[in-house]
């Protein structure tokens, strides 16, 4: 094991989890995510995956407040068997695999303000449940999810968490997905941004690449702002397959291969078009 797991903040369990203590929201709270939830609908119409899509209706997650975990945890766990726990923040890598192995979703126990309401750093509770967790009840996302929890904590004794953490934030964060209809959504950082639920999709500045497991794993990325670079899969299936290799002689590759700044493009990459928009 690496260095050990740094010690659960005052009032959590060992694993970081605390209770949710619904009843703590104020009604301004239910109020603010009513309003968050109302605004993301509006562009998230022709702009989400079915999944996603399929997701909140499954979890009547409807936007009347705040959700109460307890209820939101009998739907999904029905589902996929995932469920979601309540946590006061980030939590340390090993914390976060050890969940996600154990398909256990940690979400962030607070709201934004008022004054983050566009766009708040850490994941709160609106990014969380409203950006991440109708993907879940999804079967092949939510054994994707999984898979990558068992796969960071087989890795956590080697070097390659900067590289796991590029998976996890060009697909669960960041994904696009090309669907019959055409480009979806599926990444919950997109998926809870008003103006990158536009920009991923529509904008001509950032380069949209066709899912390559090695070249994204190279591939940095910037936490505050856009992203200059979505990577696209044609289905789940084909990032819950990417899963399924021997990761070793990758890590092996990586290693030698240098990393690439968020805008490259190499000559190997697919080029995906973005979504024409309706004139
Ligand atoms: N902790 N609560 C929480 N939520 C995350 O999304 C999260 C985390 N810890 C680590 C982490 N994400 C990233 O390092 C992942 O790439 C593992
Ligand atoms: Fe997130």
């Amino acid at each position: 094991m690496g260095a050990a797991a740094a010690a659960p903040p005052p009032g959590a369990r060992a694993d970081w989890t605390i209770d949710q203590d619904w009843g703590h929201f104020t009604p301004a709270e239910h109020d603010r995510w009513r309003r968050l939830h109302e605004r993301q609908m509006e562009v998230l119409q022709g702009r989400a995956c079915g999944a996603f899509l399929n997701g909140l209706e499954a979890l009547d997650l409807h936007g009347s407040g705040v959700p109460d975990f307890e209820v939101l945890n009998q739907g999904l766990e029905r589902l996929t068997g995932w469920r979601v726990v309540a946590v006061p923040g980030l939590v340390p890598d090993a914390v976060f695999f050890e969940h996600l192995a154990n398909r256990r979703f940690p979400a962030g126990n607070f709201l934004r303000s008022e004054a983050e309401f566009d766009y708040i750093e850490a994941p709160d509770v609106f990014h969380d449940v409203f950006g991440h967790v109708p993907m879940l009840t999804d079967p092949v996302f939510a054994a994707y999810m999984q898979a990558y929890g068992e796969g960071g904590l087989r890795a956590l004794h080697l070097d390659v968490l900067p590289q796991l953490a590029r998976l996890y934030w060009y697909t669960v964060e960041f994904g696009l997905i090309e669907e019959p209809e055409g480009l979806r959504i599926y990444g919950a950082g997109i998926v809870s941004s008003p103006a990158e639920s536009v920009h991923a999709l529509e904008s001509p500045v950032p380069n949209r690449i066709g899912f390559d497991l090695e070249r994204l794993m190279r591939t940095r990325y910037r936490i505050d702002d856009f992203q200059e670079t979505y990577f696209v899969i044609g289905s789940l299936q084909q990032l819950m397959d990417a899963t399924l290799q021997d990761f070793a002689p990758i890590y092996d590759r990586l290693r030698g291969a240098g990393e690439l700044a968020p805008a490259t493009v190499l000559d190997s990459d697919r080029m995906v078009a973005g979504l024409a928009v309706p004139v």
